[in-house]
């Protein structure tokens, strides 16, 4: 007797965010268009990264870029892909990116009725390029407020982490997802090359509460704040009835480290140190996105003392210390930054 096995209907990203459209009563379809444009510079990139290896795109461009990091091609090349795919999908006014030191104006005709600002991260990591570590892309999106029109000016990014629409990142690793969350929870899509599709793979994605996994340089030890230190250590007693030891794992791509802890639990820091005493990691482009996404998961991110999402931002490339991950495991680094802290 044949009994008729329903095929396993998979959801492609564009599928899913039509579905979802109704989560946004407000747009019309124009957030729903903007993904669609991430999407499809992100499977651009993709099919970049995965040749890197070859000579013609790795290597320096003896460039460097406004953090006064070398800029590698993929740099270069993944900042144009996500700027021309938001041009020409005219739903996005202006563009803050890692890349540029000002913001970039959308100037074309289809974006004259556009409402909304990008912040982007095109290519986090790149240091790993040719060391074919993971890497990836980190975005947030905003509606520009109501009463703003004419020109876009800084003024329309000066906003806290808690107006953001939408936000998420693309991990170009072992296999290259792409993660977002419009503020009703966070869904996970896996790229299938073989029909160049983002399939929904990890849908409504929770981060553990608790992990036992710490990702942090140490290599900064001395320059650490007190509190920072004596989470470190915290974190190196012998406790099993708290599952301790933790492991240490740090990968140096924050992608990479973030969505490890989205899946499996755990805390990333990167704290003021000696050289970067504000920290190093980027407020608009890198820890809201990824500080909206982790409360959307369950988790928890703050600069230590204060929720990430509330910081208003003062600049561009405003930096900023991240404790981001696993909720008690946040509240415990930020415990011993209260008790600790000068
Ligand atoms: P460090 C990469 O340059 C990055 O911005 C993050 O992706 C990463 O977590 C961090 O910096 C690594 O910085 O100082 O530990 O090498």
């Amino acid at each position: 007797m044949f009994t008729h096995k329903p095929l396993r209907r998979f959801i492609t990203l564009g599928q899913f965010i039509i579905e979802r459209q109704s989560d946004f009563p407000f747009a019309k379809g124009e957030l729903s268009r903007l993904l669609r444009d991430i999407g499809i510079a992100a499977k651009l990139v993709n099919r970049e990264v995965n040749k890197a290896g070859l000579a013609d795109i790795l290597g320096d461009m003896g460039e460097t870029n406004v953090q006064g990091e070398d800029q590698k091609k993929l740099d270069v090349y993944a900042n144009e892909q996500f700027i021309n795919a938001l041009r020409s999908g005219g739903e996005c006014l202006a563009v803050a990116s890692e890349e540029n030191e000002d913001l970039i104006e959308i100037e074309s005709p289809v974006s004259k009725n556009a409402k909304y600002v990008v912040c982007i991260d095109p290519l986090d990591g790149s240091s790993n390029i040719d060391v074919n570590v993971s890497i990836g892309t980190i975005f947030s999106i905003y509606r520009r407020k109501a009463d703003r029109n004419g020109a876009t000016t800084i003024d329309d990014f000066m906003i806290k982490g808690t107006e953001q629409v939408a936000a998420g990142y693309v991990i170009y690793g072992s296999s290259t997802m792409l993660v977002y969350t419009t503020g009703k929870g966070v869904n996970g899509f896996t790229l299938d090359p073989s029909i160049g599709e983002f399939c929904l793979s990890h849908p409504d994605m929770k981060i553990p509460e608790d992990g036992v996994i710490y990702s942090i340089n140490e290599g900064n030890y001395t320059h650490f704040p007190e509190g920072v230190k004596k989470y470190i250590k915290y974190c190196q007693e012998d406790d099993k009835s708290t599952s301790r030891p933790y492991s240490s794992r740090y990968i140096g791509s924050l992608v990479a480290d973030f969505h490890r802890n989205m899946i499996k639990g755990g805390v990333y820091i990167y704290p003021s140190t000696g050289k970067s005493p504000k920290g190093k990691l980027r407020l608009l482009y890198e820890a809201n996105p990824l500080a909206f996404i982790a409360e959307q998961a369950g988790g928890k991110a703050s600069n230590g003392f204060d929720r990430i999402l509330e910081v208003q931002p003062e600049s561009l490339h405003q930096r900023v210390p991240l404790f981001i991950g696993s909720k008690n495991m946040v509240e415990k680094a930020e415990e011993l930054m209260r008790t600790h802290s000068v």
